[in-house]
């Protein structure tokens, strides 16, 4: 398994309410796929306000937390984890900036969307917020761990 080192960073990526609405979910997620990522946790969730906090806490200070909260909470939400070598860094390359405005086409925020108000998706900005926020938003048991299938070959 030498060969896979490094394969077993993950991220969380969520399409936000507006990614969403606009059925952006299966572009998002065939992105990903494409890449060549793990898919190795996804659910559908109305996130609740505690957990947007927590998400969010360490935005807390900005004038634009509260307007963040509730544009968060005002749809459904696909929180994923994916998986793979180098997940957040390049997750975080496929996304764009945080400004739609500062992001190349052939991102997704270059590609979908055009205000950081609603920037359609949210990717960990580092490994340990990635740990962070995928225990935040999963339990373990909601999370495959694929290097234990019996058969090895599917990825
Ligand atoms: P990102 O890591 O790209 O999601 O960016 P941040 O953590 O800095 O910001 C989180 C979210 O806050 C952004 F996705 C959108 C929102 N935001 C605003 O609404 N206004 C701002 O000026 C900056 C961020």
């Amino acid at each position: 398994i030498g060969a896979w080192t490094g394969v077993y960073e993950r991220t969380f990526i969520a399409v936000k309410p507006d990614g969403v609405h606009r059925r952006l979910v299966g572009e998002i997620i065939r992105r990903f796929e494409k890449k060549g990522f793990h898919l190795v946790g996804m659910k559908l969730v109305q996130p609740s306000e505690p957990l947007l906090k927590e998400h969010y806490w360490g935005l807390r200070q900005k004038p634009f937390f509260s307007g963040l909260i509730e544009y968060m909470r005002s749809g459904p939400v696909v929180a994923m984890v994916w998986q793979g070598l180098d997940v957040v860094k390049m997750a975080r390359r496929m996304l764009g900036e945080t400004d739609p405005a500062d992001s190349l086409p052939g991102t997704i925020r270059g590609d979908f969307c055009m205000e950081v108000g609603r920037n359609v998706i949210h990717g960990s900005d580092s490994v340990k917020m990635a740990q962070r926020e995928i225990s935040l938003w999963f339990n373990p048991d909601e999370l495959i761990c694929w290097e234990n299938s019996s058969q090895p070959w599917r990825y």
